[in-house]
């Protein structure tokens, strides 16, 4: 879809369209069809991802040993995106670097942006906040701007408690960033110093302060020609395998690239955060998505990918269309992808197979079907037996994602999800403690279930800040130990991975999973870890 089709499309939807030139007088001669200036621009801007420690991402497991990390695709869709237009741009991934705040500091000091923009998760908002404080009291003059999932669930809050922070874009970023940019450079000729601009309520998504008064304008509509967005530029982090390394229970090969290439989900599960991308379904096409990867490939000879989608299989013609692509031109790819067991249609799987898929995460959550019903899943035990065989029966890895500690789960529940994980044609099993995420529906309702405790800090991989009713910490932990043994400590599980080392690389990532299952099942908590850990990584205030 072309971007005035786009445009259209969303005033159609009423929202407006981009008018930034009109507004403020401003040729509009070198303009796109967004109204943006192409042509090299003064305006320097850094982008961050923030330092957070494994440990604090964990939470109350020491998972360092398998830790995973993979570059910040959401800033580096936004790098590519403003590069575009001609903003001098630099990425400082201070986690995956492992950079301290003050040598935070001297980056934006040699570099010396006008605007400095954070990203942040829930878990990872103090460290945003932190680096945004510190880089005020260094020079106030600097603009500093937050995006990400967290600030789209909680804007008005995020904003009251950090004052740091200048602006905020809620959902997406590409367009809205550019535009919020393509104001700041034109006002930069007319006031001295970058502080705000003259027209910030009319920046759909931005999130701006008026005295004391925080403004979230109007959220702009969803932008459906995501081809149109350049990809991430992987070029901007170091060294795409210096820092990076994603899990060993996701991957085939340490040299593996995690890509997103849709965004949003029909589903309405009731744990979900979905705020960013929607409830809806977009993609980018099959011949979008394989030029992504041939260019992966070639630039730094990767060929196991990782799609991160939400909702990879979502379009039946799209995967075809890219399995029949990466056959005929016998690329070398392998990839894995996430599923939900109901938009797997069975008679993919062969084709998907002999495309190079390997594996498929599925999210079956509880062995309970009540549960199931209760998370609005939408999905029967009956069809995730289904699904999960034909896709093992098809010769592929299967993986099946379980939660624990949900609303209304009773020591029953759980013990027919451990059931039922080892019933099914299941290579790996993971499970994770429930956490009513800002911007999912249980943030809201959580507290009639049990006891919560949503404290921002504390929604990472492993904590436990939920606990349902009839449920204490140390009961939800030993049935976690219960799960990992009982799941893996099988014969055929074993002997399976017995037979998969056939380099030393595979011996190497072995021995990282297996330190990996063992502080999951022998280690004690560290408990209470948070405090801690925070002091440790030089986050406490
Ligand atoms: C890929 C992914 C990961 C990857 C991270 C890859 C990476 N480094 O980017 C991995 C596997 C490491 C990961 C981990 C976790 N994840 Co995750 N992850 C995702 C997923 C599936 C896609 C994110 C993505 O890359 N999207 C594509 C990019 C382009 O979008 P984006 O990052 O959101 O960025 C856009 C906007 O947010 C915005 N933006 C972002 N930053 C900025 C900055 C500025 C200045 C501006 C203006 C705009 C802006 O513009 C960007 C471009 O449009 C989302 C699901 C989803 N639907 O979002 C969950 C999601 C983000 N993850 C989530 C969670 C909870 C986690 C974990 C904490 C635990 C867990 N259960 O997985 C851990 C984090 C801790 C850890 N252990 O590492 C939640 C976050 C909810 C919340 N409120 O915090 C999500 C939303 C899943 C869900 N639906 O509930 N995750
Ligand atoms: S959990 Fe998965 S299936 Fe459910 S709404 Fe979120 S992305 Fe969709």
């Amino acid at each position: 879809m072309s971007s005035i089709h786009a445009d259209r499309e969303i005033k159609r939807s009423g929202t407006g369209v981009l008018t930034i030139g009109k507004e403020i007088g401003y040729d509009n001669s070198s303009v796109d069809d967004y109204g943006f200036e192409y042509g090299k621009k003064d305006l320097k801007v850094m982008l961050i991802n923030p330092p957070v420690s494994f440990d604090v991402f964990y939470g109350e497991w020491d998972m360092s040993d398998v830790k995973s990390s993979s570059p910040p695709l959401g800033i580096l869709s936004l790098a590519s995106m403003i590069r575009k237009y001609g903003y001098q741009v630099k990425v400082i991934d201070a986690h995956a670097e492992g950079l301290t705040m003050e040598q935070i500091v001297k980056e934006v000091d040699s570099f010396h942006p006008q605007v400095v923009g954070l990203t942040a998760m829930t878990v990872m908002i103090s460290a945003s906040a932190e680096i945004a404080k510190k880089i005020k009291d260094h020079d106030p003059t600097i603009t500093t701007i937050l995006g990400g999932v967290h600030v789209t669930a909680e804007p008005g809050e995020t904003l009251r408690r950090y004052s740091q922070f200048d602006y905020a874009v809620i959902g997406e970023g590409e367009v809205v960033f550019t535009e919020f940019l393509e104001k700041l450079s034109r006002q930069r000729k007319l006031y001295y110093g970058v502080s705000k601009t003259e027209s910030d309520g009319s920046v759909q998504s931005l999130v701006w302060r008026e005295g004391e008064k925080i403004n979230v304008n109007p959220r702009r509509a969803f932008f459906k020609g995501l081809d149109e967005f350049p990809p991430p530029a992987f070029d901007l982090v170091p060294n795409l395998f210096n820092h990076y390394r994603l899990s060993v229970f996701g991957t085939k090969k340490f040299k593996t690239v995690g890509l997103v290439t849709s965004r949003g989900c029909t589903g309405k599960c009731t744990f979900c955060d979905l705020g960013v991308v929607g409830r809806g379904y977009r993609a980018n096409s099959a011949s979008y998505l394989i030029d992504l990867m041939k260019d992966v490939w070639q630039k730094y000879g990767v060929t196991d990918f990782l799609f991160y989608d939400d909702l990879f299989v979502g379009s039946r013609p799209r995967l075809q269309e890219v399995c029949n692509i990466i056959i005929r031109d016998k690329l070398p790819f392998t990839w894995s992808c996430c599923a939900r067991v109901d938009f797997i249609h069975v008679d993919m799987l062969r084709l998907m197979k002999q495309a190079g898929c390997w594996m498929i995460e599925y999210g079956i959550e509880s062995g309970c079907q009540r549960i199931i019903d209760s998370m609005r899943k939408n999905i029967t035990k009956e069809k995730i037996s289904e699904t999960i065989n034909a896709t093992y029966d098809a010769g592929i890895v299967t993986k099946g994602n379980f939660i624990f500690g949900n609303p209304g789960e009773t020591h029953d529940s759980i013990k027919e999800s451990i059931d039922f994980a080892c019933k099914l044609k299941l290579n790996y099993a993971q499970h994770t403690f429930l956490q009513p995420l800002p911007g999912s529906e249980l943030y809201e309702t959580a507290g009639k279930y049990g006891e919560f405790d949503p404290s921002w800090d504390r929604f990472n991989t492993f904590s436990i800040n939920f606990m349902p009713k009839g449920f204490t910490r140390d009961n939800l932990v030993a049935y976690s130990k219960y799960f990992w043994r009982r799941f893996y400590l099988r014969p055929h599980i074993l002997l399976q991975e017995i037979m998969k080392i056939k380099s030393m690389e595979d011996v190497h990532r072995a021995w990282l999973a297996f330190k990996g299952f063992i502080k999951a099942t022998v280690y004690k908590r560290k408990l209470p870890d948070f405090v801690l850990n925070r002091r440790e990584v030089g986050l406490v205030h």
